[in-house]
């Protein structure tokens, strides 16, 4: 679900507020308070490529209270962009189900939902996206129907660490900090209280969200400009003053954030600014619930050759992306130089985007029919090294397709196998024996990128080129850029073979 739509909003709604609350005062209705009713925040979808399956529409629902007679939802659908409705419906649930076929392939659809309190003058001014099917939506190359089933096929089986008796290492500790989505981290970015783990003890509380809501931060030009949302349409910033039915909205204020607007006004899409960062992520975030982990995904063409004997021979790349909101490296093992006394916490940082990368090969016979589907090997990454791992040392889980990863603890390096590496960083050890919370990623939600010439638009935020937070200790302890930012992104290249990795490094596997 929800991988190979495309979908596109079309924003502004700027002059609803005005429109709405007029229509109401003639027809003698006026919502509660001195502003406009709440519109409908943001439209979701989820959906399948395939247009014969249905597709969910679902949006943040307005205040119940609003509509004297009741809030009732109107949801249309046009051939995009300004074609003639072919499909409408109302309800009262902030959800709808789309019937199957409704989108073509290939041809664009605009959806439109209104909110009204059941009297026919009054419904707000529309929210709308476009929803496209289609065979290769990223335009790389690749059937997404077979890019989702590559990454669901080898989908990763992630292993968090868990303490274990007899190791003193300050870094022998339970996996404190998880996979979380952009959309989680989204929610607790605009939460007056967020979740926080206290990194000594695990134990996590709420506490006041400090910040508030999300920003982008320009040190070079000493400036800030807050945002609403990653993706997707926002007005929920929008500030409107003025008497009922001649408010003005001061628009702008927010946006989303490849609208949010640089140092000269314009917006910050495209372009890679001094510093740019991230800011106003709550420190110590633990992240999704494991059952709810969300993979950001990508599949790229690597080759394609025809054998003598007919047979067709396809190779892929495929990424599996996590975001962190928090990385932490715990305290400095100072015992080890007779100063056991001296606790130094070090090494973390908001934001962290790691990924593992895996080469697929497909074999299909002349006729076309797949015969083969295999990982042939697989690239780790974590603390900038890059450890190229062949099939036959890469662990799968039993009877599947699915690779282990194992996760260093606090830091989230990736690798094939689980053990040590002590000292990995002076004091600092690098433990990984992904023998405390498993996640089956296949399991879970794998949303797909795209590519960067046509950057999936649920995942808008991945054309953005600053760092995710707000660390940045002299260069020590950065928050990283994103996925389409790193070099490795559609790359296999490495740094040490799996040989180099466990014999020169110091490595002591399980
Ligand atoms: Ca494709
Ligand atoms: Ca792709």
């Amino acid at each position: 679900m929800g991988i190979p739509i495309q979908v596109a909003t079309r924003r502004r709604m700027r002059a609803f507020g005005q429109t709405l609350c007029l229509s109401l005062l003639l027809t003698g209705c006026v919502p509660n308070g001195p502003t406009p009713p709440p519109s409908i925040e943001r439209l979701h979808i989820d959906g399948s490529a395939d247009p014969t399956r249905p597709i969910l529409l679902r949006w943040d629902p307005i205040d119940p209270g609003w509509g004297r007679i009741g809030v009732v939802y109107r949801v249309r659908a046009r051939s995009a962009p300004h074609g003639t409705p072919i499909w409408e419906q109302t309800g009262t649930k902030p959800s709808i189900q789309l019937p199957a076929g409704l989108v073509p392939t290939g041809s664009p659809l605009s959806i439109t939902v209104e909110v009204g309190d059941g009297s026919p003058r009054t419904w707000s001014h529309p929210r709308s996206l476009t929803v496209q099917s289609g065979p290769d939506l990223d335009g790389d190359g690749i059937e997404d129907r077979l890019e989702s089933r590559i990454t669901r096929t080898f989908a990763p089986q992630l292993r968090f660490n868990r303490r274990v008796s007899g190791d003193t290492s300050h870094q022998n500790r339970d996996e404190i900090f998880f996979p979380t989505s952009i959309r989680t981290l989204e929610r607790w970015l605009h939460s007056e209280w967020v979740p926080q783990v206290d990194p000594d003890t695990g134990k996590t509380s709420y506490v006041m969200n400090p910040w508030g809501h999300p920003f982008l931060t320009f040190p070079a030009h000493r400036s800030r400009s807050p945002f609403g949302h990653f993706s997707d349409d926002d007005d929920r910033g929008t500030t409107f003053t003025g008497r009922p039915g001649n408010e003005r909205a001061s628009e702008n204020r927010y946006s989303d954030l490849m609208r949010a607007h640089a140092p000269d006004g314009h917006p910050i899409a495209g372009r890679s600014l001094p510093g740019m960062h991230i800011d106003g992520i709550p420190e110590n975030l633990p992240g999704d619930l494991p059952s709810q982990c969300t993979l950001y995904t990508h599949v790229y063409p690597i080759s394609k050759t025809t054998h003598p004997t007919g047979i067709r021979e396809e190779r892929y790349g495929v990424e599996y992306w996590i975001f962190y909101a928090q990385d932490t490296a715990g305290r400095l093992n100072t015992g080890r130089i007779g100063l056991s006394g001296l606790s130094i916490r070090t090494g973390g940082h908001i934001g962290d985007w790691e990924h593992v990368s895996y080469e697929i090969v497909r074999e299909s016979s002349s006729s076309g029919r797949e015969i083969r589907l295999d990982l042939v090997r697989g690239v780790y990454y974590g603390h900038g090294h890059a450890i190229d791992t062949p099939r036959s040392q890469i662990r799968f889980v039993p009877g599947t397709q699915h690779p282990r990863v194992y996760i260093s603890w606090g830091k989230h390096a990736s690798y094939p196998a689980p053990g040590i590496w002590r000292n990995e960083a002076p004091f600092y050890d690098d433990i990984f024996h992904g023998n405390g919370v498993t996640i089956d990623t296949w399991k879970t939600q794998l949303l797909d990128l795209g590519e960067r010439q046509a950057i999936r638009a649920p995942c808008a935020w991945a054309a953005f080129e600053g760092r995710w937070g707000q660390t940045d200790l002299f260069g020590l302890a950065s928050s990283p850029t994103g996925p389409m930012q790193k070099g490795s992104w559609g790359s296999l290249v490495s740094q040490w073979t799996y040989q180099q990795w466990t014999q020169q490094l110091g490595i002591k596997l399980d």
